[in-house]
């Protein structure tokens, strides 16, 4: 063990923090050198840099140093608790998300076999990494309703503007719980706690954006079905909306289903969504809407006369108007709706022989008693 015992600045420049960190870390949580020769300094073994990473790493995610040096000295390192003579190895966790889905940045680089254990170990759960980085609002909170832990800690991180805890949590949500889980449970929560937070006080887009700007991230890192296949779903907002965060979710939510698609994004006027549409030819044309003002169904009506016109229309968002839509326009009201009209409507697509106007009208009957099926089901 001595051969690799390291000096306190050693340990400082691998772990990149002041060697002054490393003392403070040794006298007030006990996170110090384990080895020691007499007559020299105090040096450092392979497992006590290990903890010393885990305070490091929680520390950077904002999780309070008191708290991080407990969960640093209660990580599984297998050599050092039989050195030390059995300590209690970690509570079993109440398991909801697990440190095991925690993404590759997350790990890193030169990662010892017994650190990346620590990491690996389903010890210490998602809840709790949200309620350990959730120090307290002092008022400034974001109102999460009923939804839960995973939630609230979110909500905390985006008002602290923590980019790097906002992330991890929401990745390993969603690896966890799949996206229209994590859409409904955690980020819808918080989106609208964020807009009444918004809407009571015109301050806090800071925090809007941050967490706008994440999710993005997160749902576009959901793998996407290889480039082989033919994309049938074109998706868009309507024209001067930029909200765009309930079509990502859907866009990743179909892919996790296998199905691929086309986001164009915010704002698409309506002769670049019926160019868009010649160009491409989509079966499935989704069009979010989430402001009454951005609602015109005059867009489908220049849609549907188009040459090319998609044999399912999916008018998804709060903004369209309960009247007034041209006739078959489907209006799912839910992601968890949204994605499974349009997976079954592109998977049942293959081996169907009839001709397309047939089709057509079948996919959006069977599609509406889908729909209709969904509703009842989730009542
Ligand atoms: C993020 C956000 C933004 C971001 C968008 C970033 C992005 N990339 O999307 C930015 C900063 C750009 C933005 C801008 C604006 N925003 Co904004 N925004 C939001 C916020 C916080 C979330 C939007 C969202 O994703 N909603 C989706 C889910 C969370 O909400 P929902 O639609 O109500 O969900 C229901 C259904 O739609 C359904 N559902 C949910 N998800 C899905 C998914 C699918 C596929 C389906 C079918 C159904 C479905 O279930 C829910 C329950 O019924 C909302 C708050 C809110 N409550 O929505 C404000 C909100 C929509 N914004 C608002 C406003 C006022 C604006 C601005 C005008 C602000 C300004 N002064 O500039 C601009 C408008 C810009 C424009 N022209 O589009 C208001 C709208 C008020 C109104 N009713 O008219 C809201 C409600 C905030 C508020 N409480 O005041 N915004």
């Amino acid at each position: 063990m001595g051969d690799d015992a390291l000096t306190a600045g050693a340990v400082a420049r691998r772990l990149g923090v002041a060697v002054t960190t490393l003392r403070t870390w040794h006298q007030r949580y006990g996170l110090g050198p384990s080895h020691h020769v007499p007559g020299q300094h105090r040096r450092y073994t392979r497992d006590d840099v290990d903890r010393l990473e885990v305070m490091r790493r929680l520390t950077a995610q904002g999780v309070a140093p008191a708290e991080a040096a407990a969960w640093a000295k209660r990580a599984p390192m297998p050599g050092s608790l039989s050195d030390a003579g059995g300590a209690d190895p970690p509570a079993a966790p109440t398991m909801d998300v697990t440190w095991h889905a925690t993404p590759d940045e997350l790990r890193p680089e030169t990662t010892s076999p017994s650190l990346q254990h620590a990491i690996d170990t389903s010890w210490l759960d998602i809840a709790d990494l949200a309620t350990l980085t959730g120090r307290d609002g002092g008022g400034h909170t974001i109102r999460t309703g009923r939804a839960g832990a995973t939630a609230r800690g979110v909500a905390r991180a985006a008002m602290r503007l923590d980019a790097a805890a906002l992330r991890t949590t929401l990745e390993m949500t969603v690896a966890e719980r799949g996206v229209v889980a994590a859409w409904n449970d955690v980020i819808m929560p918080v989106l609208i706690g964020v807009g009444e937070r918004y809407e009571a006080t015109l301050r806090y887009i800071e925090v809007e954006h941050l967490i706008s700007r994440t999710v993005t991230e997160v749902f576009s890192r959901v793998a996407r079905p290889s480039g082989n296949e033919v994309v049938r779903v074109l998706l868009a907002a309507a024209d001067e909306d930029q909200h765009t965060l309930p079509l990502e979710a859907l866009a990743a939510g179909l892919a996790e289903r296998g199905v691929p698609s086309r986001l164009l994004g915010g704002r698409v006027p309506p002769q670049a969504l019926v160019d868009a549409v010649n160009r491409t030819g989509p079966d499935i044309v989704v069009l979010w809407s989430q402001l009454s003002s951005t609602g015109d169904p005059q867009q489908w009506h220049r849609l549907l006369s188009a040459a090319h016109s998609p044999r399912m229309c999916v008018a998804a968002g709060p903004g369209w108007p309960a009247e007034g839509l041209p006739d078959g326009i489907i209006r799912p009201e839910s992601l968890l709706e949204a994605v499974r009209v349009i997976a079954v409507a592109v998977v049942g697509e293959s081996g169907d022989d009839r001709s397309g106007a047939e089709v057509a009208s079948t996919r959006v009957i069977s599609t509406q008693a889908g729909i209709q099926q969904t509703r009842e089901a989730g009542r």
